[in-house]
């Protein structure tokens, strides 16, 4: 996660940044840079490695200026190296960015055709040239700095300082966080309140696709459509911002919102920086020759395990067994010699998960531990950790853990699936292709809050309600049964869409809502003939699916939501969405404690 920091002040810029990125450098300290405007002309500083290089560096050649801005990167496209640091300068703009540009190879080759030199390999520089481009073609600043924008695809929060223009600076985001700072006659900008906190309280969080002009008097906002906006700015003591929400009335909604850029984040650790193979591919199992995994996990990590086992058996033509881990470790079943077991735990904590671990150990298992926190006791008790790389997760209701930990978990089974040559090369490649694009679609499905707000209404205002679907979305009709309870307290199933005949279909009635979740995928006719089934019996159902899903079987749906299409394999990267925000606005409408319902705990260290 980079950090990026601007400042328009009175006084020198560069030691006030350099503080401001040392309070950012848990984001990232691949390499640190700062460029600033002096005379009217830019200037810049990059180091490779930590703040510190990059501090000695200003003590030999410092940096004039009151104007700059500054990054501390962890890198995603383009080695930890001095000439991949931001600031990124083409001509008259340097640019600082957090995120993933995804078309940055297309634009890279239209700018190059149009004659830009590149100095990196990183996807960021492509803003830099693009915006130098336009203002050569004679845009004046503010109209290169918005039309560039609008040609970006992927997640960003970036800030860009122009040649000439000593009290001015632009900044935006999509998918990645950016906050703004109010002074006296000084204004600053940064991807936290942990990097504005001791210059200012009083902080103005930008939303979604907003774009700002900074002045040293004030900032002009504008909304994604161009249209101006004010954004409250809200006054957040220095003791709240270490336990920041960012905005969000709830950390389980900030987590939420996180889930693009930490998903893009996930996949720049898994995946080769070419994005053309996994590359952490658990070294520790020779993949070739194993003859059976299994995965034991408790809750939503649980639910993560059940999609991962479609994943490993459909591509990977991998037998594996499904473990509740406080069953497991009790149940002591024999296990295949040469076998291998996967161990799921946000926290690495979790004691059930641990005393799985130890079981599948002594049972002559190799051991993986696929877990958040890198230095628990999960990732130090197995023979290789698997960070998930999902960042802080607060709300006790897991969320982008959930995500993360099915980037992870896919990413191992196209390992395996090329390892047993159980997929083609060019397979493999449309699987990736397929998982780089969930940051984006997972940001569409967020798009879509406003109506799974409203959706939500029907669901707060019953006792009890039904999940269903096939495949890989009955795992996550699971999952959705478990968040609605874990959070509005209000009794959910969740079950196999065809398995519903054999009993609990005798629930139906006009009272229960009932959530099928069904993508138009090789499964759809099946779900929906069990759709039309729960419609025949006078079913409440709620619909999320995509527009050809919705075209087909609409009709028998008091409320359809349309997600966008998604490629089957990454489905329950995007359908965790609706998942996570139904029960989140069902839990705000009944009052309850989102981020730490009643009984529950975030670390599960206890049988
Ligand atoms: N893609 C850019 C920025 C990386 C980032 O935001 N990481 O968290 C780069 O690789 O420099």
């Amino acid at each position: 996660m980079c950090g990026i920091v601007g400042v328009l002040m009175k006084k020198p810029a560069a030691p006030v940044m350099l503080e401001a990125l040392r309070r950012l450098e848990y984001r990232g300290y691949d390499s640190a840079g700062l460029a600033t405007l002096a005379g009217g002309s830019l200037q810049r500083r990059r180091a490779a490695g930590r703040i510190s290089a990059l501090s000695q560096l200003l003590d030999s050649e410092p940096l004039a200026g009151t104007i700059g801005i500054g990054h501390t990167r962890w890198a995603t496209h383009g080695a930890a190296s001095q000439h991949n640091a931001h600031p990124h300068r083409s001509g008259p703009v340097v640019v600082v960015h957090n995120g993933i540009i995804e078309n940055w190879r297309a634009l890279r080759d239209e700018l190059i055709a149009g004659g830009c030199v590149f100095e990196s390999e990183t996807d960021s520089e492509v803003i830099a040239h693009l915006c130098a481009t336009l203002l050569a073609r004679g845009l004046d600043p503010r109209r290169a700095a918005m039309e560039t924008i609008s040609r970006l695809v992927g997640a960003y929060a970036l800030c860009l300082l122009f040649e000439g223009a000593e009290d001015m600076m632009i900044c935006a985001r999509r998918g990645s966080p950016l906050a703004i700072g109010y002074g006296e006659g000084e204004m600053f900008v940064g991807s936290d309140a942990l990097a504005l906190g001791p210059l200012t309280d009083r902080i103005c969080y930008l939303a979604d696709g907003d774009c700002a002009v900074l002045t040293r008097t004030g900032a002009e906002v504008f909304d994604a459509s161009g249209a101006p906006v004010q954004r409250p700015i809200q006054t957040v003591p220095m003791e709240a911002v270490l336990v920041d929400k960012a905005g969000y009335r709830h950390f389980m909604a900030k987590e939420i919102h996180e889930q693009p850029t930490v998903a893009g984040y996930a996949l720049a650790r898994h995946l080769s920086a070419d994005r053309r193979h996994v590359v952490s591919a658990a070294a520790a199992i020779d993949w070739r020759t194993l003859p059976r995994l299994s995965i034991a996990a408790c809750g939503t990590a649980f639910y993560a395990a059940q999609v991962a086992k479609w994943w490993f058996e459909t591509i990977a033509r991998l037998p594996v067994d499904v473990e509740i881990a406080s069953e497991f470790r009790y149940r002591q079943p024999p296990m295949t010699e040469g076998g291998a077991t996967l161990v799921v735990s946000q926290s690495g904590e979790t004691a059930d998960t641990l005393a799985a671990l130890r079981y599948a150990r002594s049972a002559g298992q190799t051991v993986l531990g696929v877990v958040n926190v890198e230095n628990s006791t999960i990732a130090r008790e197995a023979d290789m950790a698997i960070p998930i790389h999902a960042g802080p997760e607060i709300g006790v209701a897991s969320t982008k853990a959930f995500t993360t930990q099915l980037i992870a978990l896919a990413c191992l089974a196209i390992h395996a699936a090329r390892s047993r040559q159980a997929i083609t090369p060019e397979t493999a490649a449309a699987l990736i292709d397929a998982l780089s694009s969930a940051p984006r679609l997972i940001a569409e499905a967020i798009a879509l809050e406003d109506q799974i707000a409203v959706a939500a209404r029907d669901i707060a205002e019953t006792e009890s309600a039904l999940f269903i679907g096939r495949g890989t979305m009955h795992a996550l009709a699971l999952e959705g049964a478990l968040k609605l309870k874990e959070l509005t307290y209000i009794h959910a199933e969740g079950h196999a869409a065809g398995e519903l005949k054999h009993g609990s279909i005798a629930l139906v009635d006009a009272t229960r809502p009932i959530i099928a979740l069904a993508p138009h995928d090789d499964l759809f006719e099946k779900t929906a003939s069990n759709i039309s089934e729960v419609a025949a019996r006078g079913g409440r159902i709620l619909l999320i699916t995509d527009r050809n899903g919705a075209a087909l079987a609409g009709a028998e749906a008091a409320r359809t939501l349309v997600l966008p299409e998604v490629p089957d394999f990454i489905a329950p990267l995007v359908y965790a969405i609706p998942v996570q925000l139904l029960a989140y606005h069902a839990a705000v409408q009944r009052g309850t404690d989102v981020d730490q319902p009643r009984n529950l705990a975030k670390s599960v260290t206890v049988e």
